[in-house]
């Protein structure tokens, strides 16, 4: 019986040659697409390969969330249950005050997180909003940890008021392939999302920018997402892979639950075409079965959201993860 050799995928245009060249993209759908079809055994072992290359393989990054500004958003994302046109119970709030956000900084700290990420169910912020949310960015800093946000669409100057106050990282996801976005969401498209990044990556900071698959969607859009993600030049920095979660009253609640083997095939092509991401292990994982969790770290995933909460839907306690990473011998990654 001979060893399988690995398997060699090479992106038709040199990767170092940019995404921008004329016509010749880094990752063409159907080569994505083809990732998606190997033999599972060939797909993990490439993407475990990769990850080598430039990760320990044994360490994962943890991020905290905490949504500083809850509910009554305007935007219609069929997803999502923050959105004021779905009837979810979620209550609309005001932003939180320093002091509120200090304390979530210093338990999530505590419990073993490097990085806060700080969300608001805003369409885009207004500039009041900013400087407020740049006092709590401070905040964050000040404690040693890194600050995330993600707030919404930017404009430059917005973007810059956030990289001046010391913000490591923007979350814009991109969510779905072009040729879905307008059946999961009406109130924006895609070319905004587009001109977000372009603003935050002018700004300096770090890109996080990943999407949401088990939304009905098929493997060719799946395709399609990482498409784009892995095209950007450069592409992100953080890749957060959520599964849907599905939450009574939004659309997309009553979703065809995905095959979680096409969940790990998803993580397995984003650590392939984006080498040197951290792609996450997001959204959907308190639903998700410890072995699919580790088929996700072999297949490339080494960073989670750490704590017992996402915005406003559930996730692995702390105590439960500190026991899965014993398991899996997974360390935190500094
Ligand atoms: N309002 C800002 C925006 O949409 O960019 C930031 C907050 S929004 C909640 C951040 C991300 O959470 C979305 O882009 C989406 O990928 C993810 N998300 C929201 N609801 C979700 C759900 N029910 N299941 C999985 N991911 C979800
Ligand atoms: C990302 O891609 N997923 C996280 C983070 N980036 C902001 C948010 C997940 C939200 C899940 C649904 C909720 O709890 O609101
Ligand atoms: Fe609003 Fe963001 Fe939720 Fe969309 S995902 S409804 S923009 S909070």
């Amino acid at each position: 019986m001979t060893i399988a050799q690995p398997v060699h995928i090479v992106p038709r245009a040199a990767a170092s040659e940019p995404s921008g060249a004329q016509g010749a993209q880094r990752w063409p759908v159907a080569e994505i697409e083809a990732l998606f079809a190997l033999p599972l055994n060939d797909l993990i072992f490439r993407a475990q390969q990769v990850t080598r290359e430039h990760f320990d393989p044994n360490e994962v990054q943890r991020s905290t969330l905490l949504s500083i500004k809850t509910g009554g958003c305007p935007e219609d994302c069929g997803y999502c249950p923050q959105s004021a046109h779905h009837d979810t119970g979620v209550e609309a709030g005001k932003l939180m005050d320093v002091e509120s956000v200090r304390s979530a900084a210093l338990a999530a700290r505590a419990a073993g997180a490097t990085r806060f990420c700080m969300g608001a169910a805003w369409r885009a912020p207004k500039d009041r909003d900013i400087e407020k949310v740049t006092e709590l960015v401070k905040e964050v800093k000040s404690l040693g940890m890194e600050a995330c946000c993600t707030l919404g669409m930017l404009t430059k100057p917005q973007a810059e008021a956030l990289k001046d106050a010391g913000l490591d990282y923007y979350n814009h996801n991109l969510d779905t392939a072009p040729e879905t976005y307008g059946r999961i969401i009406s109130t924006r498209d895609y070319q905004d999302r587009l001109e977000t990044l372009e603003n935050v990556r002018e700004a300096g900071m770090s890109v996080c920018c990943g999407g949401i698959v088990g939304m009905g969607e098929s493997r060719r859009e799946r395709a399609g997402l990482i498409a784009q993600l892995a095209n950007l030049d450069p592409y992100p920095e953080s890749v957060p892979i959520n599964e849907l979660v599905q939450v009574e009253g939004t659309p997309l609640h009553g979703t065809d639950k995905l095959d979680p083997l096409e969940f790990v095939r998803t993580i397995a092509v984003a650590r392939i075409t984006m080498p040197k991401a951290w792609v996450r292990l997001s959204a959907g994982r308190q639903q998700m079965p410890e072995a699919v969790q580790a088929l996700c770290f072999l297949a490339g995933a080494n960073s989670v959201f750490y704590g017992d909460k996402l915005f406003i839907t559930g996730n692995p306690e702390v105590e439960r993860d500190e026991k899965l990473f014993e398991k899996l011998g997974l360390r935190a990654a500094g």
